[in-house]
């Protein structure tokens, strides 16, 4: 299956350089006019600010990046699932429970699809989820400080890949495994798949007021690879949907054995239905053991819990609740459209997109017409459920978005191209290339009820000749199109880093009054924090010293620190005292073991330092503060133990 992806991809890729020319590829070429119209576009002067904050998830960084659109310049990565040397996420004190895990510390991930927290299907602002894809887990990001809030990890799942999308008032974050693995996880033959792996759905609660995930329960699922998913919305609100492949349960993805069935599932889930099946009583508590990391902007530190069980749903048990809709050729994406009447499967393996109908969807449920069943769970008939099919001419379907007025936009991976249609009449109004073979797209506020369609973003998997070349490694690209018209213009091209999988954009307007400013010193709860310089000190505890610093343009207290025996460990703990914005300090040590620290105002934040040889060693300020950042030093005297 791969292989032929990958073939196919090839084959046209020369194809699609030769096309790739002119006003088709957005460069200025031979119509000046239209390039300089474009460059107006996009042009933010300096010292204006975009339009819209579009978050990209970061690939295998395992971080989130943040740009401005339309201007595609890149403000800031956000550390998430990765250590992150530059703040020293992950490597602090306060921030290495973060990265804890049932699995030990796990400082690295893949993260593919974030989603912005909603209200009323209208994206609110206040969050940004994202799930981390290699060791399950799912983030919380506070958009109020756009810092990781929170990390949840997810038992008995294998590849968290159909996360983290968002019900429409966040009641819930759902997260889907792509592998299905033994339940409990256990030693047995890998051949033995069929019909004993199991595909563990997570539907992870969101506290309304605080934004704290729980999982409330699992659904343990046929041995399916469950791939996407989306939330149903408005009357569909109440259901989530699954993309499903390799159906044929096979333990060797070779194209032989997973592409056997011509039609996989769409497995549509009544959430609704299934929190009433656990009110009653229903569900089962099994052992697991997962981790639960918050972050406290009081205290500026993280804590891990381990959780030890985790509730399962058999949905065999619940009638009524969970039903498969047979979808052509390996659905990838499957998206719900912003009136919540159409579920969109972008079979991959098609020319064709499958649009079914959720009224349709519930008449034949009512009506039990089913047509078979698939483990217990029935089976909808294809033609009782389809509302159309979009004959797309594109090759390779992969993610579908909205504009709010009606359109769908689909990408189309093997032929490299954005395709709009009408959502109703399912027919084609414009395609226009992408450069090159392009994953998902993203308009923002396309996953909710309410989209913003100005901008459309394609995330490209090749980039090849977009840019400067940088060597055998370049950076992915994105693209910009302008969506504002009947016809799709691309307008930009800007690189992105890690491998964005999805991106989720929000309004300025909506996000950057909330944006806080400063921690307030007088606020800081950190149990080493350092209030008043007066207290800064040094506190010897058998061969741990504790060093309680304070920092202030441009100097540390204390600055010469005695007393430090080699074989010791020294905690730094460091408060700046900075109460204006964007004013932070660095902090870095002679043959420090890990990563430096930027501790923002009002901030505390810890080093560990382990000296090994005897001698008087410097630390000094690595982020320039002032005029006097190159006086800001100290020096730590380390004699024999
Ligand atoms: S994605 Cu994760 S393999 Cu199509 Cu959402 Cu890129
Ligand atoms: Cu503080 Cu440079």
């Amino acid at each position: 299956m791969k292989k032929y992806f990958y073939y196919l991809a090839a084959a046209l890729g020369p194809i699609l350089l030769l096309s790739g020319c002119g006003d088709q590829n957005g460069k200025a070429s031979s119509n000046g006019a239209l390039a300089s119209n474009n460059a107006e576009k996009v042009y933010v002067a300096p010292g204006e600010h975009d339009e819209f904050y579009a978050f990209m998830s970061g690939g295998y960084s395992g971080n989130v990046t943040v740009y401005g659109l339309p201007s595609g310049r890149m403000f800031k990565e956000i550390p998430v699932f990765s250590q992150f040397p530059t703040n020293g996420y992950g490597y602090s004190e306060e921030t290495k429970p973060m990265l804890e895990t049932s699995f030990g510390f796990i400082p690295t991930d893949d993260s593919h699809h974030p989603d912005i927290s909603q209200t009323n299907g209208e994206l609110d602002g206040r969050w940004l989820f994202i799930n981390g894809n290699n060791t399950p887990r799912i983030a919380r990001i506070d958009l109020k400080t756009f810092e990781t809030a929170e990390i949840i990890e997810v038992p008995n799942s294998a590849g968290n890949h159909s996360s983290s999308y968002i019900t429409e008032n966040s009641e819930y974050v759902v997260a889907g495994t792509r592998f299905s693995v033994p339940i409990p996880q256990r030693d047995m033959p890998i051949k033995d798949y069929k019909g004993n792996f199991k595909g563990a759905l997570s539907f992870i609660s969101v506290e309304p007021e605080t934004g704290r995930m729980d999982i409330k329960f699992q659904l343990i699922m046929p041995g399916f690879n469950y791939d996407l998913s989306h939330p149903g919305r408005g009357k569909s609100h109440g259901w989530f949907f699954f993309t499903t492949y390799n159906t044929e349960e096979a333990n060797s993805l070779l194209e032989v054995n997973a592409s056997q069935n011509d039609k996989d599932f769409i497995a549509a889930v009544n959430w609704k239905k299934i929190e009433e099946y656990i009110e009653n009583g229903g569900g089962t508590m099994v052992p697991a053991n997962y981790t639960h990391n918050v972050y406290s902007d009081e205290t500026h530190s993280a804590t891990s819990t381990m959780k030890k069980e985790v509730l399962t749903i058999d949905p065999t048990k619940v009638p009524g609740a969970i039903f498969f809709m047979p979808t052509p050729k390996s659905p990838h994406g499957v998206d719900v459209n912003p009136t919540g009447d159409y579920i969109i499967g972008n079979g991959k393996l098609s020319a064709d997109l499958t649009v079914f109908s959720f009224d349709k969807m519930i008449a034949a449920i009512d009506g039990k017409k089913y047509d078979g069943e698939a483990y217990g769970i029935p089976i909808l008939k294809f033609e009782d459920v389809l509302a159309g099919q979009v004959k797309s001419g594109g090759l390779g379907p992969l993610h579908t978005e909205f504009d709010g007025k009606g359109n769908a936009y689909t990408t189309f991976f093997i032929s490299s191209e954005v395709v709009k249609w009408k959502v109703g009449t399912w027919e084609v109004i414009d395609r226009k290339p992408t450069f090159y073979s392009v994953g998902h797209c993203m308009i923002p506020g396309g996953n909710s009820a309410k989209p913003f369609g100005k901008y459309l973003v394609s995330m490209n998997k090749i980039t090849k000749d977009r840019y400067l070349p940088t060597g055998p490694e370049l950076e992915h690209s994105a693209q910009l199109y302008d969506i504002s018209g009947d016809k799709m213009e691309l307008i930009y091209d800007f690189p992105t880093h890690g491998e964005p999988h999805y991106a989720a954009a929000i309004p300025a307007s909506i996000l950057a009054p909330k944006s806080q400013k400063i921690y307030k010193l007088a606020e800081n709860e950190h149990p080493f924090a350092t209030k008043n310089v007066s207290d800064a000190r040094v506190v010897r505890e058998g061969n741990e010293v504790h060093v309680y610093m304070a920092m202030i343009r441009s100097h540390f207290t204390p600055d010469n620190i005695e007393g430090i025996k080699v074989g010791d460990k020294v905690y730094f703990h460091i408060t700046n005292h900075e109460q204006d914005f964007d004013v932070p300090h660095g902090f870095m040590m002679i043959g420090q073991q890990n990563s430096g620290l930027l501790i923002m105002p009002g901030q505390t934040k810890t080093s560990v330092w382990e000296p090994k040889q005897e001698g008087v060693w410097p630390f000094y300020c690595t982020d320039f503060c002032s005029a006097l950042h190159q006086e800001m030093q100290g020096y730590v005297r380390v004699s024999p133990a």
